[in-house]
Order: structure tokens, then sequence, then C-alpha cells
């Protein structure tokens, strides 16, 4: 079976790396939200993209889930003595990455060709698509008026209320090549459990993106469980926009592209309201506490996938 997933941070990263325990490389094509991408100490930090690739790697900070395991400190700490910024915590292996993928953009490869070269390096054999090479950005309206992405989700803890989101350049941005090919040749898309506001909306807003998916299967996985967010501020925004939080506004918020929803046992009470969109659905345990959670849940969705 063929699955194209949509990623975004910490949650997708871990359906992602569940998801590639049981389909092989030929099998899954894993698209990553590059919205929160930002420019920093002079560096292109690609925070969702670094995520997604530590996490199949093996390589991700089980704490966090961002950044590096058994990682050091001493370059932020450095900064911060010298009275640099260190509100966005990069660990000494972390910067390798920025630095090198700095480099090579300034030689003019494409982000997709650094990512693919930098998958080879970690081991990674699944393909990892940035959802675009052109610089998409996320900008997050509140009522202290427009903030980039990592300013409102890092420097400020996501305190300002949330009034709108935009995506700066996604009009003009394409998919990466492979991306819509790998959609059209696969059985069904999976949006996993990431924030549908900032990680899932932006790679839904490239144009050509919304065509390709008509009439597939495509099945989401609700990342709020019992009405609040298992890690991040998506139930905090849905409040702020004026919506009650819960794995029913989730399914709400796909309703035009969803025919299937992965729903917590918690919210069991949702599944009917659901069912009601004419969204099929599957209950099951979606809580990732670690490694056999991530196989348990990826195969339960490949399950519903292919029942359905
Ligand atoms: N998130 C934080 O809350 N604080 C940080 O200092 C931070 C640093 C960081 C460094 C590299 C990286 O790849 C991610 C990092 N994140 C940090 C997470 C990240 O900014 C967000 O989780 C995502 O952008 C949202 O998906």
């Amino acid at each position: 079976m063929k699955i194209t997933a949509f990623a975004g941070g910490v949650g997708g990263a871990k359906l992602a790396h569940g998801l590639a325990q049981h389909l092989s490389p030929e099998e899954l094509t894993i698209i990553v939200n590059t919205g929160d991408d930002f420019e920093h100490l002079g560096l292109t930090i690609c925070p969702d993209l670094d995520t997604v690739c530590y996490t199949l790697a093996g390589l991700a900070n089980p704490e966090t889930g961002w950044g590096r395991v058994n990682e050091t400190w001493n370059t932020i700490s450095n900064i911060e003595k010298l009275g640099g910024p260190n509100w966005f915590r990069l660990g000494d292996q972390d910067f390798a990455t920025h630095l090198e993928r700095t480099r090579r953009l300034k030689e003019g490869k494409k982000l997709s060709e650094i990512t693919r070269e930098f998958c080879n390096a970690w081991g990674i054999q699944h393909a990892i698509l940035p959802m675009s090479d052109s610089a998409v950005r996320t900008i997050v309206d509140t009522d202290e008026g427009e903030l980039p992405f990592q300013e409102y989700f890092v420097h400020r803890h996501c305190e300002p209320r949330v009034k709108g989101f935009r995506f700066d350049g996604v009009n003009s941005a394409e998919p990466v090549i492979g991306a819509l090919e790998a959609i059209e040749s696969s059985d069904a898309v999976i949006f996993c459990p990431s924030n549908p506001w900032v990680s899932i909306d932006p790679i839904l807003s490239i144009p050509q993106m919304r065509q390709v998916l008509e009439n597939k299967k495509i099945v989401a996985v609700s990342p709020i469980i019992g009405g609040k967010t298992v890690k991040g501020p998506a139930a905090k925004m849905y409040s702020e926009l004026g919506i009650e939080p819960s794995a029913f506004a989730v399914a709400e918020h796909y309703r035009n592209v969803l025919t299937g929803f992965v729903l917590d046992t918690t919210d069991a009470n949702l599944e009917m309201n659901v069912q009601n969109l004419t969204i099929k659905t599957l209950l099951t345990d979606t809580l990732m506490n670690n490694l056999t959670d991530r196989a348990r849940l990826a195969n339960d969705v490949l399950n519903f996938v292919r029942s359905n």
C-alpha cells in the first residue's frame, strides 16, 4: 500500500516514524510543513523538517521532541554571554545542521536536495520532502499585531491571543518536485496528529496541493484528545478563535477534504458527530508515549485505511 503522510512538529513526526516501521521506502513519502522555518543568527532553521528527520533517524531529543538527543549547549551559552539572542535554544549538534544547510542553500542548492543529502547522511531511507522549495512563512495575527511564527511560538510562548493566520509566499509556492507524483500514486494521504492551523494548513494552502487531493482517500489523526493538545498550542488557538477545542473541531476544520478520521477512545462521545459530517471514523488509543505506541497507532491507521 502506498501512503503519503503530511506532518508538522513533534506529534506528526512520531506517527511518521510509526508509519516508517510498517511501510517500505517505496511505500511511504512524508511531506513536511516549512511554514515555521525562519532565519535566525544568520542561519536558515527548518524546525519541523529537522524534527521529522531527527525522529526517523533516532537522533531526536526524547524529552522535548525537537532538537538532538545527548545535546550540549556551548554555542548558544557563548552567544548569550556576548549578549546575543538566546530565546531560540539551538544545541551544538543542531547548529551543525543549520550551518551546513545554510551553506548549501547559499551555494544555490534547493532545500529538498539538501534534505535528501542530510537524510542519506543520517541513514534515513524513507523520502522526507519539504512541502516546497520556495520560502513560505507562517504569520500569526494576534491582538498585538502580526508576529512571525517562531516569534509568537517560542519567543512569546504563544501568549498573544490569536486572531488568524496567513502563509506569506504560499500563493506563488509550488509543491516540491515529487510531492504531487507521490500523492497521485498513493492509495491514501494521512494527516499526522499535527496542529491543523499551523502545521497542516500551510501544506494544504499551496495552490496545486488542493487539486491533487481531490477524490483521494484522506485520513486525519486528531491532535486533540479530550479537548486538550498532547503538545503545543492547537487547543489554545481553537479557543481564541472562538471554537471549542475538541477532536470534532479538528474533523470539522478538515471536513471538505477528509474521508476518514481517527479519534481517541476518550472521545467516543464525538464519534457520531464526526460520522454526521459523512466522514468515516476509527476510535483507538492515539497517545504515543513510546516507540511501541507509534508503531501500534500507525498499524491501526493503516488497517483503517485498507478497510475503508
Ligand atoms: N521550541 C521551543 O519551545 N523552544 C525552543 O527554544 C526551541 C528551539 C528549537 C530549536 C530547533 C528546532 O528544530 C526546534 C526548536 N523548537 C523550540 C521547536 C519548534 O520551534 C516548534 O516546536 C515548531 O516550530 C512547531 O512545530
